[in-house]
C-alpha cells in the first residue's frame, strides 16, 4: 500500500554509507527530498521534514541509526496531532454516532459499508447503518445491497428525507442497544451552499460523534484542500482516503494531517469489503521504513480467524490429511484478510516483496478458479480424500471443469505439494525452516533489520 513512499525511504537510508560524514547525509537528505516530492508530498512538508531530519542527525552525530530515529520520530510527529483520536474510538456512552460526509463519488457509502464491516468483524460490534443520501435515487439501494452483502442492519426509506431517517435510526439504535450508528450522506459534485445546509441540518439531528471526511486520495492536493473546506463550513473528527490502491502515488497521506490539522483516521485501498485499514501513526511508521506491522496483522489474524478451526487444521496438516474441502474454508478466511499485498506489506522486511506480488488476487487468479472449478466437480467423497483420484475420476473432474487432464495433472501435483510442505513446516523446527524460506526471497537485500527501530 505504501511501496512507493517505503521505496523512497529505504532509497534514502542505503545512501548513508559505513564512513559516515556530511557528505553522505547530504547524499541521503537530497535523495528523500527528491523522491517524496515524486509521490506527491506537499513541499512545505517536505522541506519541514528534510530540514528537521538533517539537524537532529547532525546533534546526534552522522550516522545511518541516528538518522533512522530522527526520521521515524518527525514521521510520527508529521503524522499525529496531539490528544486526537487514532484509528476508531468509541464514545464513552453507546451508540458512538459517525456521519460520513464527501464529495459525490469520493467512496462514502462503499467506505460506510467497509467501517460497519470492520466493526463488526474485528471489534465485535452491534452496527447500524443509516441512508441519509436520499438525492441520487439508486444510494438507498447501493447501501442496502451492501449492508446485505456483509449482514448489518439498515435505517432506509426512499420516501423519507434525511433529518427524518437520521432520528428514526437514532431513535431504533437506542433502543435496540446498537454500539454504532453510521450515517452515509449524500455528496455533491462541488461544494455547494445547498449541499452544506443539509450537512449542518443532518449534524444538528445527529449529534454526532464522529465526522468522518472521505477523500479519494486520486485527487490529489485537491483532497487536502477539500478536506479544509469541509473542516470549516460543518467541522470534522477525521479523514478517511480512499482508492489508495490506485494510480495515487501515496505521499498525500503523509502531509494531510499536519495540513488539514485533522487526523487521517482509515485508509481505503480496494473496493471490497475488508479493504479498509485503521491509520494508526506509529504502526504506519514502522511500515513505511520497511520494519511491518506486526500489531495490525495479527489483530486482522486474530479477528478473522477462528481460533478452533485453526487448530483442527493444524493437526489435519500435521498427519497429513489436508483435503480439498479444508482448502475451500481456508480460502474463505483469507478472504476476510482482505487483500494480499497490504497484508504481506505488514510482515517485516516483506514489502519488497509484497511489491513483486503485483496485484495478486486470491480469489480470482486463474490458479484459484481451476482449484475451484475442479473441487466443484467432486463428489463429497473425492473432496475428502484427494487419495482417491485414479485416472477415470480424474478425467471426470477435467470434464465437469471444463480443463483438461494435464491442468487436472497438474494441479493436484501442486496441491499435494503444498500439502507436503505445510506438514514440513508444522513439524519440528518448521518456523525456522519457514525464517531461512523468508530470508531466501527478499534476496537479503535493503532493508532495515526489523529489530532496529524499536
Ligand atoms: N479502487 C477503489 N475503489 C473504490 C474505493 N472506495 C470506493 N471505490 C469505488 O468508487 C466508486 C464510488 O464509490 P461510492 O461509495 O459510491 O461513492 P460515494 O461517495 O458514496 O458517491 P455518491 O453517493 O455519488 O456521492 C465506486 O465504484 C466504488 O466501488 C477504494 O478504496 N478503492
Ligand atoms: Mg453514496
Amino acid at each position: 500500500m505504501f511501496d512507493t513512499l517505503t521505496d523512497s525511504f529505504k532509497n534514502a537510508i542505503n545512501k548513508i554509507r559505513f564512513h559516515d560524514d556530511e557528505k553522505a547525509l547530504k547524499k541521503a537528505t537530497t535523495e528523500l527530498k527528491k523522491s517524496l516530492l515524486k509521490s506527491d508530498v506537499h513541499h512545505k512538508v517536505v522541506k519541514e521534514l528534510v530540514t528537521d531530519v538533517e539537524r537532529e542527525t547532525k546533534l546526534a552525530g552522522i550516522g545511518k541509526e541516528n538518522f533512522l530515529k530522527a526520521l521515524q520520530r518527525k514521521l510520527t510527529e508529521l503524522l499525529t496531532i496531539e490528544g486526537a483520536p487514532k484509528g476508531f474510538v468509541f464514545a464513552s456512552k453507546p451508540p458512538t454516532v459517525v456521519m460520513m460526509i464527501g464529495l459525490q463519488g469520493s467512496g462514502k457509502t462503499t467506505t460506510t459499508g467497509k467501517l460497519a464491516y470492520f466493526l463488526k468483524e474485528q471489534k465485535k460490534k452491534k452496527v447500524l447503518i443509516v441512508a441519509a443520501d436520499l438525492q441520487r435515487l439508486a444510494a438507498v439501494e447501493q447501501l442496502r445491497q451492501i449492508a446485505d452483502q456483509i449482514d448489518v442492519a439498515l435505517v432506509a426509506d426512499e420516501k423519507s428525507e434525511p433529518v427524518e431517517i437520521v432520528k428514526r435510526g437514532l431513535e431504533k439504535a437506542e433502543k435496540e442497544l446498537y454500539d454504532v450508528v453510521l450515517i452515509d450522506t449524500a455528496g455533491r459534485l462541488a461544494i455547494d451552499e445547498p449541499l452544506m445546509e443539509e450537512l449542518a441540518r443532518v449534524k444538528e439531528a445527529a449529534q454526532p460523534d464522529e465526522l468522518f471526511y472521505v477523500a479519494d486520495a486520486m485527487t490529489g492536493q485537491d483532497a487536502v484542500r477539500t478536506a479544509q473546506t469541509f473542516k470549516e463550513k460543518v467541522g470534522i473528527t477525521g479523514v478517511i482516503l480512499t482508492k489508495y490502491d490506485g494510480d495515487s502515488k501515496g505521499g498525500i497521506a503523509l502531509g494531510l494531517t499536519k495540513q488539514v490539522g485533522v487526523p487521517l483516521r482509515f485508509i481505503g485501498a480496494g473496493e471490497k469489503m475488508p479493504d479498509l485499514e485503521q491509520f494508526i501513526p506509529d504502526r504506519i511508521v514502522s511500515r513505511l521504513m520497511g520494519a511491518g506491522d506486526v500489531e495490525s496483522l495479527a489483530e486482522k489474524a486474530a479477528a478473522a480467524i477462528d481460533p478452533k478451526k485453526a487448530k483442527e487444521m493444524t493437526r489435519k496438516i500435521k498427519k497429513g490429511q489436508f483435503n480439498f474441502n479444508d482448502f475451500l474454508e481456508q480460502m474463505e478466511q483469507m478472504k476476510k484478510l482482505g487483500n494480499m499485498k497490504s497484508l504481506l506489506s505488514m510482515i517485516p522486511g516483506m514489502s519488497g516483496m509484497a511489491k513483486q506480488l503485483g496485484d495478486l488476487d486470491l480469489e480470482n487468479s486463474e490458479e484459484i478458479k481451476q482449484i475451484k472449478a475442479m473441487i466443484n466437480s467432486m463428489t463429497p467423497k473425492e473432496r475428502e480424500n484427494p487419495d482417491l483420484l485414479n485416472n477415470m475420476r480424474k478425467r471426470r473432474i477435467a470434464k465437469g471443469a471444463g480443463l483438461d487432464q494435464m491442468q487436472v495433472n497438474r494441479v493436484l501435483k501442486q496441491f499435494k505439494n503444498a500439502a507436503k510442505m505445510a506438514k514440513k513446516l508444522s513439524g519440528k523446527g518448521g518456523m525456522k525452516q519457514m525464517q531461512e524460506m523468508m530470508k531466501q526471497m527478499q534476496g537479503g537485500g535493503g532493508g532495515i533489520p526489523p529489530g532496529l527501530m524499536r
